[in-house]
């Protein structure tokens, strides 16, 4: 994977002198353009559909004993996830960041973390992730940066030094500003910046063409190291339109439609932006393509505990919402909720109905990382560090080989990979059938969604793609029930995949199915004539 020759747009001369060092007392920075782009190595056609997981780098493997995870780390870990069945993997930034925890307080858009390693490692992880036919997705973080960026420090050494504009400033702080109950306006010597999150990320000036031409070229950067697509933050932030449009502007939606075309990115590239305000919105082909389903996400979890109204909202959400949606029942924000084992009081057949639904369903399943083991919070009171721990690998911890920078799950002693890739009844083995499930039958991974019913707390649909038709039968209550299905071919045989012992059941002449579905149960079928 070659860089292309870097040249500097006359536009950004003054930035050039930066780079060069002109400005000794500022740090460099490089907006050097970035154009083409050479085709990625190729992954298996319709790898897109199959199921991701979100990666936290730096608590999944360390390689080198300093207690941090790292790139190296988690390329010794593909083998895992490639028998595991996935087939993408969203890595949170991997930039070099100045928060030392999740990343996203970007120093460097083109620049690996240094804790994490080199751009050399990187593109081996690329390099080994592929031959294993698992695409990779990077957070890229655009609405803001860390205010130790270079840009930023030299956007607020004074108010006529060259990438002032870069950023969003007013002379005096302007007044009747309040977002998430906290003045996005921050006061220097040299006037007010805005920044919506926290003083530390002042927002990018996106109304300024060469910030945007900046942010194109750093994305070019990252397609030129193989990535297969981008998770974007915070889309719904994008522009502000004064003190009472501070969010979901208009502007934010086409803007990220122009990202996609400017960078050609669609098949096999992936766009998939994070917005808790619109998710569907942001999925449309006229902005993302693809958006976290949030809100989804909340009747996934409530249903696995068995709530009526939920388990109607999850069963009804496919009927509108477009199969671009990504799937998941948490992530790596404490808004999102709480790790699924700990939302669903450490009760693993509660976790495997509230899991089955979103890995059968139609979307792209984000799986956490260590969802799948049931990995609990770690062991610390930090409300966010607690979704991100270390990654549970032996009762022992596994992550390190010196001292982990944060404490281990607090089920580490039982719920580790080890122990659960020798025990056929794990978690880890129920999330293996589910997501083999998907990689072996295309009405799950991409088929439409059909027929979603709901008879008293057991929830069915099926799934059909070109000539496959699955059903799925999920009871979410505390006792038996059944499931009638309808729609079914005329005498259909329902031949069972999962659990995979038991007698077929038949439907009738009428293409209706009586499926007894025990307590807290999901069984799926394949029908035939
Ligand atoms: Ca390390
Ligand atoms: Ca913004």
């Amino acid at each position: 994977m070659s860089i292309p020759l870097r040249t500097l747009p006359a536009s950004l001369a003054l930035a050039g002198a930066a780079l060069l060092g002109a400005c000794a007392s500022q740090p460099a920075v490089d907006v050097s353009a970035v154009r083409q782009i050479p085709q990625a190595a190729p992954l298996p056609a319709g790898w897109e559909h199959g199921a991701f997981m979100e990666v936290f780098v730096r608590s999944y493997q360390d390689s080198n004993g300093d207690g941090v995870g790292d790139l190296r780390g988690l390329t010794q870990r593909l083998d895992y996830l490639q028998a595991l069945g996935i087939k993408g993997l969203w890595l949170m930034p991997v930039n070099a960041s100045a928060d030392h925890d999740h990343g996203y307080a970007v120093t460097d858009y083109r620049a690996i973390e240094p804790a994490y390693g080199t751009l050399a490692d990187f593109d081996e992880l690329v390099r080994q992730a592929h031959a294993r036919g698992i695409g990779i997705v990077i957070d890229y973080v655009i609405n803001h940066s860390s205010n130790a960026n270079p840009l930023f420090v030299q956007s607020a050494s004074s108010k006529a030094n060259p990438w002032r504009d870069w950023y969003v400033w007013q002379d005096a702080k302007p007044a009747g500003w309040s977002i998430f109950d906290r003045d996005p306006w921050v006061m220097t010597p040299n006037g007010a910046y805005f920044a919506q999150f926290d003083d530390t990320m002042p927002d990018f000036n996106l109304r300024n063409p060469a910030v945007v031409a900046y942010h194109l070229d750093s994305l070019r950067f990252w397609l030129n190291h193989g990535v297969d697509g981008f998770r974007v933050d915070a889309v719904g932030h994008l522009f502000e339109n004064g003190p009472q449009g501070w969010s979901m502007q208009p502007e934010n939606y086409p803007f990220l439609a122009r990202l996609r075309r400017e960078l050609d990115i669609d098949h096999p590239h992936v766009m998939v932006c994070e917005s808790p305000g619109d998710p569907i919105g942001f999925a449309a082909p006229t902005a993302c393509g693809a958006s976290f389903a949030f809100g989804h996400s909340d009747a996934l979890v409530k249903a696995g505990r068995g709530d009526d109204k939920a388990i109607r909202e999850v069963a009804d959400y496919f009927l509108k919402a477009p199969d671009t949606m990504a799937t998941m029942v948490s992530n790596h924000d404490h808004f999102a909720g709480k790790r699924l084992w700990d939302a669903m009081g450490g009760d693993p057949a509660r976790v495997r109905v509230a899991a089955a639904a979103y890995l059968l369903q139609p979307g792209t399943p984000y799986l956490y990382y260590g969802e799948e083991l049931g990995m609990s919070a770690a062991a610390t009171d930090d409300a966010d560090g607690k979704l991100r721990g270390p990654m549970s690998w032996t009762s022992a911890g596994g992550f390190s080989t010196g001292t982990p920078y944060r404490p281990a799950s607090t089920n580490l002693a039982t719920n580790n990979a080890q122990s659960e890739l020798a025990d056929p009844g794990s978690m880890l083995a129920f999330y293996t059938a589910m997501l083999r499930l998907r990689n072996d039958h295309p009405s799950i991974a991409r088929g439409s969604y059909l027929d979603p019913r709901v008879d008293g707390r057991t929830m069915s649909f099926q799934r059909v793609f070109e000539g496959e038709r699955t059903a799925v039968v999920i009871n979410y209550g505390d006792d038996a029930a059944a499931a009638t299905l309808a729609g079914l071919p005329a005498n259909a045989r329902l031949q069972r995949l999962f659990p995979a012992s038991g007698a077929a059941l038949l439907a009738g002449t009428d293409g209706m199915a009586r499926v007894p579905a025990p307590a807290l149960s999901v069984q799926v079928f394949i029908v035939s004539h």
